[in-house]
């Protein structure tokens, strides 16, 4: 496994050393196929006490109490993880594939080091693989990786996911780099996209840089190789979002603040703080729904947690500043003693506080300007079963949960008459549209995706017969 982030973090505080794993789905979801298999897992050493954990190839044993793999972290200067990281994945390929080509920073400098940094992922991986191992990578960290490793290893089976949107030839193409992206992503055997649309995005991107190959539906012929390119929607852990937030003492919890909020109704959005979420365009709309809709006013607030990111990058900064300034304009239009029209939290939230608003919030607000899935949208289908999901028409998620009330995110008139619908509902109706979607959520879960995906790559990765299985099953029971 290859990835930007570690599965478990060393950070030293006053106490001494402490390790985490990183809240979300993804780790969640492989780790335990990492243990079974006994494999390497790949990733930058991020922590402030990563270095004097591993040892001096940068090789750790995980999880500390009962080691089951290797984490081999491989290290980074202050300049790589800025033109890397921040600069080449987060300027570049970021708002290119979020179709936002006019915030992209086409620095060279950004892509030598990318490319190096690359190279030096590929190298750690060269010294870790033996010849029959299969090789996963995730995301758009690593396009290069596929082929440099390609090189080296001709008979070793490599995968790659990509978890944003792919988007149109015309917009990839502003990458001067585009071809070398292209052409290293095509090393691996599988490619695997959210959905069917980015997946096509992908392969008439390739049709148009490598006229010679052979492009079909679902898979490239290109230098003698095969690569397969398919969709498989990512999903939750639907059983552990029901779990946790069933629980007793959550439920109380969240009962207490409901009634501290003292409105008839409350809409959520859930985001990081980021362009592509569309908070703005959101929070005008819940202006423009005051302004047109006044028997509203004082019976519903808005409640948007947004949490910080890449705030090193300035377009982040300047939209949190012109967020934070729409906020205080639309409150300070219509607040009055008693009533706050949009609470705004700016940090990162613990989990079980994510999971209260989930359980009080009638209506939850899900209009990214483009999202490679959205995870926001199935983790309150998975908690809440009376409200109702607002979810924008550009964010993946909307192939597969297209039972919510699906709206434009640029049409503000539209997302106020989205509003009034999902406020207005009685309560059979909520729970009517919603039962569809909550299937959904619980059927195409994390290891429904991470099953498919390794049946697809042909993946019995040294593990007895009905390991995935196995592997869900015990991921499920160990809960
Ligand atoms: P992200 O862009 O990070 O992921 P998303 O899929 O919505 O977007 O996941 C965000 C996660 O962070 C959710 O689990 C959410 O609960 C959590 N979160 C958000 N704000 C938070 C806050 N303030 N406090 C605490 N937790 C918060 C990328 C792609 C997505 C794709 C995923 C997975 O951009 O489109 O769905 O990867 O492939």
């Amino acid at each position: 496994m290859v990835s930007n982030r570690e599965p478990y973090i060393h950070e030293r505080n006053k106490k001494g050393i402490r390790c985490k794993m990183p809240v979300g789905g993804l780790v969640a979801a492989i780790d335990p196929v990492m243990q079974r298999t006994r494999g390497v897992w790949i990733a930058w050493g991020s922590g402030n006490a990563d270095v004097e954990t591993a040892d001096e190839k940068g090789r750790i044993l995980v999880p500390e109490d009962d080691p089951r793999y290797t984490l081999r972290r491989v290290w980074l200067d202050p300049k790589e993880v800025n033109e890397y990281y921040y600069g080449f994945s987060n300027r570049i390929i970021w708002p290119v594939c979020h179709l936002f080509q006019e915030k992209a920073r086409l620095l060279p400098e950004y892509w030598e080091t990318y490319k190096r940094v690359n190279q030096r992922f590929a190298d750690a991986t060269l010294e870790e693989a033996r010849p029959d191992d299969h090789i996963w990578i995730q995301d758009v960290h690593f396009t290069l990786m596929p082929a440099a490793l390609r090189e080296e290893l001709p008979g070793n089976n490599i995968a790659l996911f990509w978890h944003i949107p792919f988007p149109p030839w015309e917009t990839f193409s502003c990458i001067p780099w585009r071809k070398e992206i292209l052409g290293g992503m095509l090393g691996a055997d599988l490619l695997g996209f959210h959905t069917a649309s980015y997946v096509a995005n992908f392969l008439g991107a390739v049709k148009k840089e490598f006229p010679e190959a052979q492009v079909s539906t679902s898979a490239v012929r290109y230098r003698g190789r095969i690569t397969r390119v398919r969709a498989f929607p990512i999903g939750i852990d639907y059983n552990k979002y029901r779990e946790m937030s069933s629980k007793d003492s959550l439920r109380r919890r969240a009962g207490q603040l409901r009634n501290k909020i003292s409105v008839q109704q409350i809409i959520l959005g859930v985001d990081r703080l980021d362009y592509t979420k569309g908070i703005l365009n959101r929070l005008l709309a819940f202006e423009k729904f005051l302004d047109t809709h006044p028997r509203y006013l004082g019976k519903v607030s808005f409640i948007q947690v947004a949490s910080p990111t890449r705030s090193a990058i300035s377009e982040y900064r300047e939209m949190k500043q012109h967020i934070e300034e729409t906020v205080g304009r639309v409150n300070g239009k219509f607040q009055r003693p008693q009533w706050t029209p949009i609470i705004y939290i700016n940090r990162h939230m613990p989990g079980d506080e994510i999971l209260m608003l989930y359980r009080i919030a009638d209506v939850a607000m899900v209009t990214p300007i483009i999202d490679g899935m959205n995870l926001v949208a199935k983790e309150y289908v998975a908690v809440n079963d009376n409200g109702v999901l607002i979810l924008s028409e550009f964010a993946g998620a909307s192939e597969e949960m297209d039972s919510a009330i699906i709206v434009n995110p640029y049409d503000l008139d539209g997302m106020v008459k989205a509003l009034e619908e999902a406020l207005s509902m009685t309560p059979e109706e909520r729970a009517r549209n919603m039962e569809p979607l909550r299937e959904l959520v619980k059927e195409h879960d994390i290891f429904w995706w991470l099953s498919s995906f390794l049946e697809e790559w042909g993946v019995e990765l040294k593990m007895d017969e009905g390991a995935v299985d196995e592997i869900v099953a015990g991921t499920r029971r160990a809960r």
